[in-house]
């Protein structure tokens, strides 16, 4: 078991015998070999050997008298077995599943949609859910997307699992199998788009090489329904097309687009789009020539629209040279800043995509202000898999709750239930588009992203995006079903750990909206609270000897409260209605300010990175408990994390606890911060033997040494 069939081992089921149903054939209706549906069949036989121990042949027809499994497009099915009621509440990519009569029917709105019911039904037999049913499942949003940062070269900015499953030495892979593997995946959990390059993009990846490279990618994933996109260099026309502008409003600029779009879409015409990041960390943009954000994004819009394909536009866009000094200057603030005036001006195939935060992925943040800002524009979250601040994969961080709230949050526009899940599917704002994206970094690492515990937020993600109403815990249940199977020990345990993480994790890098308290300025790992003041790139926590926090109010602060609508914008201009996990993101309060709890802020810091560091020892206990309930090749890659984010834990709680009692000198009422008379700095000591080294990266030990 080295991870690389996740959630779809297609295991034994315990109890096979006890599923009374058999059929005698897979009819998978109008299937070409490239077609969803052909997969859908191909995938049942296969799941279905695998997890009853049956083998079971594919049909192009039905065989009279004899139960089959149907799998089909809604057209397909009535056409051969009449009307079907139930259909007419399917929308697009919806599938309707019914295990209830003599056949097992399958019918997708879409051939896209009757793969989703394939999978799900195999879901459910991998899960012994063998109770018959019938229900529509339609997705929440139309855009379910992941993002891929992974660069020409073959390395990949924020991934932790090896090398790009996309890219070697400045071009497509020749070898496709792990692509078509990693759409395998997507598909199941009904994700249907892809960028498989980095925002941060190589204008040589529209070199014609590439171009023939991109087909190829597309070709091994069409059959899963899942749709290739790619990231854009805003400079491309200049600095790779030789004219002498990228200025979005010239013409011969916008030609060059629409040119180069048209090659693409010969070689792919089924291309989902472009992700657009630009005038954001040193990229280049239209604000370059004057122009805005929404000359740039349309740009693309009237290259892809004949096409059909969707502009990405980022909301990740801020200077990262903002001046420290300045006390009401705020990072937090761009989006909306850059934003705001530009709504309604995007044309119809636009969709800007907004980090969940209004930072960048941090442990804690509440909802970006700019989703319900934009009114007139359809809007897209991005999520993190690649837990880029939360541990690099080294660190168990169950994600799903994290999304969960923020999905959840009402943001109360115009004083009405204005959830972030019903403003990003376009329902609140009635707009044409919407849905979400997450950034996963798949590498060729055999467990896909690094870590077989991580895969949970893979999984998550998808359910999420399909149906966000879901509860974490349940997810997660069906995923270690599927992926370790049904012991309830395993089970249980896995759900405690799972479900403790996030905070703990929280607790032990930066909490009371202090953000994640990692180093800024290079990794993004490891606890280097100094670094978070003093950047030019804004995540600041303006911490002094007798305070810190960022004060965002309007009344003394950088106005960032008054950016959400009138109800939150009051409760986060308050100090005393912000709630305790938000206070130093709102405000800039003493080491001494009460919370809620009673507790100083600088006290519940000391305990809460006690308790977070404490909970992370006890994860390497519950998961020894499950020796021999697990392979041993998975176990001993889990139990080897586990061991070390342990260890790592205690360097943050401690590296933390006493930089802020450095600063503030406020002891520690239990007496533990400061006090560690068995430490001594390795390189403190003399040696004899040994070898000093300078680690790389160099942010992983004190002074940049190890001892060899
Ligand atoms: C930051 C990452 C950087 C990305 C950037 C982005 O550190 O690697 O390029 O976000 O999302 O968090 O564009």
């Amino acid at each position: 078991e080295d991870g690389s069939r996740a959630w779809l081992r297609y295991a034994r089921v315990p109890n096979a015998s006890s599923y009374r149903f058999l059929p005698s054939s897979i009819v998978a209706l109008n299937s070409t070999s490239s077609s969803p549906i052909y997969t859908a069949g191909r995938e049942l036989q296969k799941g279905i050997r695998g997890i009853l121990g049956t083998h079971i042949n594919i049909n192009g027809t039905a065989k009279q008298g004899s139960p089959s499994i149907v799998v089909g497009t809604v057209d397909a099915y009535q056409k051969i077995y009449g009307d079907l009621d139930e259909v007419e509440d399917l929308a697009g990519d919806g599938f309707f599943l019914s295990t209830e009569g003599r056949n097992v029917v399958i019918v997708g709105q879409n051939e896209r949609g009757a793969l989703y019911g394939a999978f799900e039904y195999l879901s459910r037999l991998g899960q012994e859910k063998f109770d018959p049913v019938a229900y529509v499942s339609n997705p929440h949003a139309p855009i379910r997307w992941v993002n891929e940062w992974d660069n020409l070269d073959g390395s990949i900015e924020r991934g932790y699992a090896g090398p790009s499953i996309f890219f070697r030495d400045g071009y497509v892979v020749d070898n496709v199998t792990r692509v078509a593997e990693y759409a395998r995946l997507l598909a199941s959990i009904r994700i249907n788009g892809i960028i498989i390059n980095n925002v941060n993009a190589n204008p040589e990846l529209l070199n014609s090489r590439n171009i023939e490279g991109l087909g190829r990618l597309a070709d091994v994933m069409r059959p899963y329904g899942v749709q290739l996109g790619i990231s854009l260099n805003f400079a491309s026309p200049q600095r790779f097309g030789g004219l002498d502008s990228f200025d979005p409003l010239d013409p011969k600029v916008d030609a060059w687009w629409a040119n180069i779009t048209d090659k693409i879409y010969s070689r792919v015409p089924d291309m989902a789009g472009y992700l657009v990041k630009a005038n954001s960390e040193g990229q280049p943009g239209p604000l370059t020539y004057n122009r805005t954000l929404a000359d740039g994004a349309n740009m693309f819009a009237r290259a892809t629209k004949p096409h059909g394909g969707i502009v990405m536009f980022r909301a990740f866009v801020y200077d990262n040279h903002i001046n420290p000094a300045n006390w009401t200057a705020d990072r937090a603030n761009a989006g909306v800043e850059f934003f705001q005036h530009l709504d309604g001006k995007f044309d119809d195939n636009v969709v800007v995509q907004i980090k969940y935060g209004p930072i960048d992925f941090q442990v804690r943040e509440p909802p970006s202000p700019l989703f319900s800002t934009l009114r007139k524009t359809s809007t897209a979250i991005e999520l993190q898999v690649t837990q880029e601040y939360l541990g690099h994969q080294c660190h168990l961080v169950y994600l799903a709750p994290l999304w969960k709230e923020i999905l959840e949050y009402d943001l109360r526009a115009d004083d009405k239930p204005s959830k972030v899940k019903d403003i990003i599917s376009s329902e609140r704002f009635k707009r044409p588009l919407g849905g979400s994206a997450a950034v996963v970094n798949v590498g060729t690492n055999t467990t896909w992203i690094g870590s077989h515990l991580a895969m949970s937020n893979l999984y998550a993600y998808g359910i999420m995006a399909w149906d966000p109403s879901v509860e974490p815990d349940e997810v997660l249940q069906d995923w270690i079903r599927l992926t370790f199977g049904f012991d309830r020990q395993v089970i249980e345990t896995m759900t405690d750990m799972s479900l403790k993480s996030w905070p703990a994790y929280e607790n032990y890098t930066g909490n009371l909206g202090i953000q994640t308290l990692t180093d800024i300025l290079y990794a993004h790992y490891g606890p280097n609270p100094a670094s978070q003041d003093n950047n030019g790139w804004g995540q600041w926590t303006r911490a002094d000897k007798d305070s810190l926090g960022m004060d965002r109010t309007v009344k003394n602060g950088t106005g960032n409260a008054r950016q959400y609508p009138p109800a939150i914008a009051r409760m986060y201009e308050n100090v005393e209605t912000t709630p305790d996990n938000l206070l130093l993101w709102f405000h800039h309060v003493p080491y001494t300010q009460r919370l809620k709890s009673g507790k100083t802020v600088i006290q519940h810091f000391y305990d809460a990175h006690y308790d977070g560091a404490s909970v992370a020892q006890t994860f390497v206990k519950q998961w020894e408990s499950l020796e021999g309930k697990i392979d041993v090749e998975r176990y001993e890659h889990v139990r080897f994390l586990q061991t070390y984010q342990a260890g790592h834990a205690l360097v943050w709680r401690d590296a933390i606890n006493q930089f802020y009692y450095n600063l503030s000198e406020i002891p520690d009422e239990a007496k533990r911060v400061g006090n560690h008379p068995y430490r001594i700095e390795a390189e403190k000591m003399s040696l004899s033997g040994y070898k000093r080294y300078a680690v790389s990266p160099f942010h992983t030990a004190s002074g940049y040494t190890a001892v060899i």
